[in-house]
């Protein structure tokens, strides 16, 4: 798609940010794995938790282009900053926009769009990945409350999470229609988080379990209706996949402009290799990729922004754009050689964080499936 001027503005303005606030941080972050509170509360200020979420719930409501612009240029310098925003405009932020209760809004989500709370969506369990609905988290009713017994896994922002959005079953017999979400906070008994995972790449955002133990919540707590978590789940991860497949788009927009700097500085045979046919065929392939992906992510978006139903395209834009940019990023990494394998070339980290992005939100074959399903239907 063709940009309007305002975009191709916010693009501009999201780029000087990430330049002068995010790239200097990035292989810090990385290695230390703490994620700055400084820069989180900047990432609050400059209003990039609310991008989809509407203006009446304290977000700016600019929408799915916009939030795929802004993915996009923080992923080319910082994956781990790009995870601490998705949560907020998608996973978490929309469950409570489209389904909670205002009294819900204000104690969660205005907070959350504030950079005041952090909240996380829990759905994976050990045993249940892509099966989503074959999850063993139980809500069991008594009286005006729910115990919920369970573990959830893999959770993004878990260790710092105030507050999570947890998937149990509530009607076993129902199947897909007997799940349900909960609002539960850090704090109430029963509730605690496992230890902080160590992982390949995105480690500026933690991830740990989150571990029910007979945590008692008042039925007030129900996000949505009982029954109604499963479709909750699949709807927000419809919404989740066009900004992952954005941040793929900028994971593999970082690589590329690594590799043409590297194969026009490297010299061999007497020339830099960027001169050599063999590099430029890689080159090309590698842009015409990127590019396809960036058409088929920004019409997904704006198919979103006006209101139609993007399911099988979000889920060909996450499949194309993180098979793209794991196939990118390798690339990038080949034309530099030894070098692509030392931690001193920004390279190193880029392979690494793509990796995740293939498997998240769900995996290219869950997208496969996801595709088929629509088409078939
Ligand atoms: N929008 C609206 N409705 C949807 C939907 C969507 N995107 N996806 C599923 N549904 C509906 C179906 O239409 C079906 O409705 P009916 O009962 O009326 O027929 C219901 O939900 C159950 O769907 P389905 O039968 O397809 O469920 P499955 O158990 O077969 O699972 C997949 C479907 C595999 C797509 C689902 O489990 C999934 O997405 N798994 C991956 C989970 C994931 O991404 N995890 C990542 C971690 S979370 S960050």
């Amino acid at each position: 798609m063709i940009h309007t001027d305002m975009q191709k503005l916010i693009r501009k303005s999201v780029r000087d940010f990430a330049q002068k606030e995010v790239a200097p941080l990035a292989a810090q972050i990385d290695e230390t794995g703490e994620f700055p509170d400084e820069l989180y509360q900047k990432l609050a200020k400059n209003n990039y938790f609310g991008i989809t979420i509407p203006k009446e719930y304290g977000g700016t409501g600019a929408g799915y282009v916009v939030m795929c612009i802004v993915m996009e240029e923080l992923a080319r310098v910082c994956v781990s900053t790009t995870l601490h925003i998705t949560s907020p405009n998608t996973l978490l932020g929309l469950p409570l926009a489209n389904y909670g209760t205002p009294e819900q809004k204000k104690r969660y989500l205005l907070p959350e769009m504030r950079g005041e709370k952090e909240g996380t969506f829990a759905l994976t369990e050990p045993g249940a990945g892509s099966d989503a609905a074959s999850m063993k988290t139980t809500a069991v009713r008594d009286g005006d409350y729910y115990i919920l017994n369970g573990r959830k896994t893999f959770i993004t922002a878990a260790p710092v999470a105030d507050f999570v959005v947890v998937f149990a079953v509530t009607d076993r017999s129902k199947g897909t229609r007997g799940i349900t979400a909960f609002l539960v906070e850090r704090g109430t008994p029963g509730f605690s988080t496992g230890k902080k995972e160590r992982k390949m790449g995105v480690c500026g955002s933690p991830t740990s379990d989150v571990i029910l133990d007979r945590v008692r919540v008042h039925k007030s707590q129900i996000l949505g209706k009982e029954g109604e978590g499963f479709l909750m789940a699949m709807k927000t991860l419809d919404s989740g996949r066009i900004v992952v497949a954005a941040q793929c788009l900028g994971i593999a927009q970082s690589a590329m402009d690594e590799a043409v700097k590297y194969v026009k500085e490297r010299q061999q045979f007497g020339r830099a290799i960027g001169n050599f046919q063999g590099i430029q065929f890689m080159l090309s392939d590698m842009e015409t990729k990127i590019n396809c992906a960036r058409a088929l992510i920004y019409d997904t978006a704006q198919k979103k922004d006006l209101g139609m139903n993007i399911t099988k395209e979000a889920a060909m834009a996450k499949y194309f754009a993180s098979e793209m940019c794991n196939d990118v990023a390798a690339k990038a990494l080949q034309l530099h050689g030894g070098y692509g394998y030392m931690k001193d070339y920004p390279i190193e980290r880029i392979f690494r964080n793509a990796r995740v992005t293939t498997i998240y939100e769900g995996t290219s074959q869950i997208q496969q499936i996801v595709i088929a399903k629509q088409l078939l239907k």
